[in-house]
C-alpha cells in the first residue's frame, strides 16, 4: 500500500473530477493545516511580487494581481506577449516542487506565483497552452489564504464548472485539459482576504 506521500493523485477516489476531455484532481488538504499560515506569510513577505503589464489587443494593460515567475535558470516562459526570465527558487518553493515531483511522478522546473490582494484582483479566461508547456502539460496549482472561485469552461462544448479552491488545496490539471478547457478566477464583491496561488509547471528549457 503506498503512503499518502507517494499515492498517485490521478486515480479515484482521491478527488478526481469527472469532467469530459479533462484530467483534474483536487486534493483539499495537500498543505497541512498547521503549516498554511506560516507558509502564506513567508511567501507574501519574501517573494519579489510585481505588477506587470500584458499586451491585450496590441496595448499594454496592467494585470489585476501581483505575480512573480521563479524556476531553473533556463525555464523561460512567454505568455500574453511578455517573456518571463525566472528568478531563483526560494527554499520553500523548491521544497514544494520536490514534494510535487515525488507525489505526481513528473518534473517541474518553474512556478508562477500569483497574489490576489482582495476581491478586485482576478485572472481572466485563458488556457495554459503556450508552446513551451507541450501538448499535455501537468499544472499543479496550490492555493494558500482566502478561498476563491475557480471557473472552467469547455472551449468547444459550452460546458461550465465551478470549484472553490481553499487554503492548502492542490488542483492538478493534466492530459488534454488545457486543449479543451479554459479557466479563470473572477473578481468578487464578497469581502475576501489575500490569496496566493502557485502553479508549478514544466517548460521546455531555453537558452537565456
Ligand atoms: O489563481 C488560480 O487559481 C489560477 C492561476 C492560473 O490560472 C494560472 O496561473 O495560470
Amino acid at each position: 500500500m503506498p503512503s499518502s506521500e507517494t499515492a498517485p493523485l490521478f486515480e479515484p477516489p482521491q478527488g478526481a473530477l469527472a469532467l469530459p476531455d479533462a484530467t483534474l484532481t483536487l486534493t483539499p488538504d495537500f498543505i497541512a493545516d498547521a503549516d498554511r499560515t506560516a507558509l502564506f506569510a513567508t511567501l507574501r513577505t519574501t517573494l519579489p511580487w510585481q505588477r506587470q503589464p500584458i499586451v491585450l489587443f496590441g496595448k499594454p494593460v496592467m494585470q489585476p494581481r501581483l505575480l512573480c515567475w521563479m524556476g531553473d535558470p533556463d525555464a523561460v516562459y512567454t505568455y500574453s506577449g511578455r517573456t518571463q526570465q525566472p528568478l531563483p527558487w526560494t527554499a520553500d518553493l523548491n521544497a514544494l516542487r520536490q514534494r510535487l515531483q515525488t507525489v505526481l511522478g513528473t518534473p517541474f522546473n518553474s512556478v508562477l506565483a500569483n497574489c490576489y490582494r482582495d476581491g478586485r484582483d482576478s485572472m481572466g479566461w485563458h488556457a495554459d497552452n503556450e508552446p513551451e508547456l507541450g501538448p499535455a502539460p501537468v499544472i499543479a496549482s496550490i492555493t494558500l489564504g482566502a478561498t476563491r472561485r475557480f471557473l472552467l469552461r469547455h472551449r468547444q462544448r459550452g460546458l461550465r464548472h465551478r470549484l472553490a479552491l481553499s487554503d492548502g488545496s492542490l488542483l492538478v490539471m493534466a492530459g488534454s485539459t488545457q486543449q479543451h478547457w479554459q479557466h479563470a478566477v473572477p473578481k468578487t464583491t464578497l469581502p475576501v482576504g489575500e490569496r496566493i496561488n502557485l502553479t508549478f509547471r514544466y517548460v521546455t528549457p531555453r537558452r537565456r
